[in-house]
């Protein structure tokens, strides 16, 4: 199905290469890279991270532009067995975009042999006959070429034993920017023809106030320890302009809930004298203003949602 040129060619005119546009999804296990692989391709941040398994809990649209094509990147939380209706959850959402994307990518970091987590996606995405599946190789950064090397015949093995035929097999680090734009020529030519989905200059479609809501989880997740960082969820209550303020000088009031599952949680988010969530206020507000630019008063409260990531009415209440 590509139509790409060989490279022994000169590369055609643009007008002559029809435009596309359409859907890719990053899938692979929690902690593989897909946020940030999103981030890198769509050029700034519009999908948080951590070092930390299951950050990314609902999808997140990424917006690629080119003059030959729209490429909307759809970032998935991480596909896991679950152990709580969040769990559940977060695993429906992932197997529901599978089902309407153009072209899935699958991506298995380097540093990491496959593994049964890898395999149990592996599986699923056997089942999905035909929608076209690239496998990215991520993180490649973290190991030496010998490494990689060997994961990369480690994927195509792993495709031919469950019967997916790999469109592409390729390595890139997301930190390093390396084979990033490559990735991009590759799953374009995936993609239907058609005109772009969204308007020019449009970066994700997700609401402001969900994108500040996950910037300061993402700030509150740093540094937390053991299974918090699962506790965690951020709901932003209120944005609105400071009455009053001067036209050159417009502050906007931000109001948020951060909510955590235990009275005995509260002790850790905030921290001696309140200085861990004073900490997690000052991150998260230089990221808002840059995502907003305007300055920004931000006040966090935190409250106990009783084990809310068990709980089928705190879920919808949280936005699940
Ligand atoms: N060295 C290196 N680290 C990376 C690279 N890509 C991602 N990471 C790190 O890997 C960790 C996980 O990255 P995420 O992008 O949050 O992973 P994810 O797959 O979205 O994880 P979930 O949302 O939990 O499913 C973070 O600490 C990233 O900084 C890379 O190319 N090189
Ligand atoms: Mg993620």
């Amino acid at each position: 199905m590509s139509d790409r040129s060989p490279s022994s060619r000169p590369t055609p005119p643009a007008e002559s290469a029809p435009h596309r546009a359409g859907f890719a999804c990053f899938v692979g296990r929690p902690n593989a890279g897909k946020s940030t692989l999103t981030n890198a391709l769509v050029g700034t941040k519009v999908a948080i991270t951590s070092n930390r398994p299951q950050t990314t809990r609902h999808t997140v649209r990424g917006i690629v532009h080119r003059p030959d094509a729209q490429l909307v990147l759809v970032d998935t939380p991480g596909l896991h067995k679950p152990r709580t209706l969040l769990g559940e959850r977060l695993n429906d959402v992932v197997r529901t975009t599978w089902a309407e994307v153009d072209v899935i990518g699958f991506c298995l970091p380097a540093d990491q042999k496959i593994g049964p987590g890898d395999r149990f996606i592996a599986k699923e995405l056997a089942t999905l006959r035909r929608t076209p599946k690239v496998a990215i190789v991520t993180k490649t950064d973290l190991v030496d070429s010998q490494a990689l090397a060997e994961q990369l015949v480690a994927v195509d093995r792993l495709g031919k034993e469950l019967g997916i035929e790999w469109a592409e097999i390729v390595p890139v680090s997301a930190t390093a920017g390396t084979q990033v734009g490559l990735l991009a020529d590759l799953l374009v030519p995936l993609l239907p023809e058609g005109p772009a989905l969204y308007p020019d200059g449009d970066l994700t479609d997700e609401p402001e106030q969900v994108m500040v809501a996950e910037l300061i989880r993402e700030a509150a997740l740093e540094g937390v320890r053991d299974e918090l960082p699962h506790s965690i969820a951020v709901v932003v209550e209120e944005m609105l302009p400071r009455e009053g303020r001067p036209a050159d000088r417009p502050l906007l009031d931000i109001h948020a809930n951060l909510f955590i599952e235990r009275p005995s949680q509260k002790g850790i988010v905030i921290g001696p004298g309140g200085s861990r969530l004073k900490e997690v206020g000052t991150k998260s507000r230089k990221h808002i203003e840059a995502l907003l630019g305007t300055p920004v008063f931000l006040d966090i409260h935190v409250k106990v949602a009783k084990d809310w990531q068990r709980d089928p009415k705190q879920l919808r209440r949280l936005g699940f």
